[in-house]
């Protein structure tokens, strides 16, 4: 039985640490906050069930870019995978299942939405109002995803289209685009798992392609039951696999961090990926793209090229000028008729909406305080100004390259030392200094420059309105484990815990 986040008289309930998301960072943080003994938690999430973004982008064709072996936590390796890029269902029933072998998942409040959290600087606790009540905290850890609120397009007429209209993270299972005419608004991830599953089932499909990504092949293999039992029964197997993914993923920082020109082999892939899969030299021509290999994310596919020179699939390239009650009105003015229109146009990224409801001891919210010059952190898990809030995912911690779990894991490990720390100093708030904080993203953002990110000639989701990539870690990924592997003290404010008022028995004696 789920417990009531308010106690039985109605009064807020009070917990230690108050989680908010059910992802894997959710997750992570439950199974681990326990296993340090601090089982004085709750963990908020606004949908029904754990999963984040695994149990939100349902749509068809939805699959990991990242090896599963890799892309899952060290600590509940799954020998069951059934093939190396593991599709959507398969990683929301693995979260699933790691989530009740755990034995967490009577401190999560499902259902349940962050509405506004602040800082009460008297009693040093973080005070959330939940679509459950009110519930205050000592710390406050948030695990809610960088990709998790849809960015809807701004265009003319779509709120008004006749047909269906859904975000690709929102997919509406209920209207069968068997026989349909569909138009896809995108190119991105979502985009090109989402087109070779509706080639097959529509009667015309029309791609709306802004910028051309870059589209590599996909080495995907199912596992032979060999290999699973090999991965179940042999000491170390398993483990050693994961590091072999995980050292041959490090070696493509380089190329996106110091010399784009070493991603020649992986742009000749592309590249070959686009003659195998395209006949028609002009649709080639239309889909190659101008940027830097790596300047948006790279993109993994080996059925999207094949699926966009089908004959019943169109590519556009003009800009779309409006949407009508029952056509997509291209620049060019040609009008397309279609019954469905599915959004494939990503996430709020670099203005997390989350960052809105969170307000600190100066009465200003996050985003308030970002708005000027970005989204910034220490060690994209903690904000001066903020006390005892931690980020999960935060600013500049997302990955080109490799998998988020290790992200996840190691931000964790770091909220676990300050939880730690805390104890041991009896410390009531802890809050990173401006100056360490500053020189932390000043460092960051000169390393920025060298990027591909920066260099390599595209506007993506990465960058922020003023330019600044305020999402993604631009070192390797063992760097930014080694940073976050103990709490640096030296560089917070600590506040004390009250000193209690003595009795009157403690004066006598
Ligand atoms: O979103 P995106 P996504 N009119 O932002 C276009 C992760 N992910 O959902 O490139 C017309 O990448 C936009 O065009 P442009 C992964 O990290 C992982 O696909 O900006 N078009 C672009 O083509 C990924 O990067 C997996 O010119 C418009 C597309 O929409 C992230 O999620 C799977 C437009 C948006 O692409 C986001 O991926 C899926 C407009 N007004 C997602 N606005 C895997 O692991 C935007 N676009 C496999």
């Amino acid at each position: 039985m789920i417990p009531s986040p308010l106690g039985r008289s109605g009064a807020p309930r009070r917990v230690e640490h108050l989680v908010v998301g059910a992802g894997f960072a959710g997750l992570c943080a439950a199974i681990k906050l326990q296993e340090d003994g601090e089982t004085d938690f709750l963990v908020i999430e606004k949908a029904g069930d754990v999963g984040g973004t695994w149990r939100d982008n349902t749509y068809p064709g939805a699959a990991c870019d990242v090896p599963s072996q890799l892309y899952s936590f060290s600590f509940a390796p799954n020998p069951d995978w059934t093939s190396s890029f593991s599709a959507q269902p398969e990683i929301h029933a693995y979260l699933r299942r790691v989530a009740r072998e755990a034995g967490v998942l009577d401190r999560f409040l499902f259902d349940t939405r962050l509405e506004d959290a602040r800082w009460d600087d008297a009693a040093h606790q973080w005070v959330s109002t939940t679509s459950a009540g009110e519930i205050r905290s000592r710390t406050l850890v948030l695990g809610a995803g960088a990709l998790s609120e849809p960015r809807l397009p701004d265009i003319e007429g779509l709120a008004d289209f006749g047909g269906e209209v859904f975000h690709s993270a929102r997919w509406d299972h209920s209207v069968d685009l068997t026989g349909k005419r569909v138009a896809v608004i995108g190119t991105g991830a979502s985009a090109i798992q989402i087109v070779p599953e509706l080639q097959r089932i529509v009667s015309h499909l029309d791609v709306y392609q802004r910028t051309a990504p870059w589209v590599i092949p996909r080495a995907d293999r199912r596992y032979s039951a060999l290999e699973r039992t090999a991965l179940q029964k042999v000491p170390g197997l398993q483990r050693a696999y994961r590091t072999g993914i995980y050292l041959a993923r490090e070696t493509y920082v380089p190329a996106f961090t110091i010399q784009p020109k070493i991603a020649w082999p992986a742009k000749q892939l592309a590249l070959a990926n686009i003659r195998r899969g395209i006949p028609d030299p002009v649709l080639r021509e239309r889909v190659t793209p101008t940027f830097e290999l790596g300047c948006k994310r790279v993109l993994i596919s080996n059925a999207y090229y094949p699926a966009l020179a089908a004959d019943n699939v169109d590519l556009v390239t003009d800009g779309i000028a409006q949407v009508t009650s029952g056509a997509v009105v291209a620049d060019d003015g040609t009008e397309r008729a279609v019954d469905v229109i599915v959004v494939a146009t990503g996430f709020f990224t670099t203005e997390l909406p989350i960052a809105e409801h969170v307000t600190g001891p100066a009465g200003r919210t996050l985003a308030q305080v970002w708005a000027e010059r970005g989204m910034a952190a220490y060690k994209g898990t903690t904000v001066p100004g903020f006390p005892n809030l931690f980020f999960l995912v935060g600013p500049n911690t997302g990955l080109g390259h490799s998998s988020m779990v290790f992200v996840i894991e190691s931000q964790v490990a770091y909220l676990r030392a300050a939880v730690r720390a805390m104890r041991a100093g009896r410390y009531a708030a802890v809050e990173p200094t401006r100056t360490a904080t500053d020189r932390w993203n000043r460092r960051l953002q000169r390393r920025m420059d060298h990027t591909v990110w920066s260099t390599g000639g595209c506007s993506s989701w990465y960058l922020d309105r003023h330019g600044r990539n305020t999402t993604l870690w631009p070192r390797a990924t063992f760097t930014m484990r080694a940073q976050l592997s103990r709490f640096d003290q030296d560089t917070y404010t600590c506040t004390p815990l009250p000193t209690p008022t003595p009795t009157r028995e403690d004066v006598t004696a």
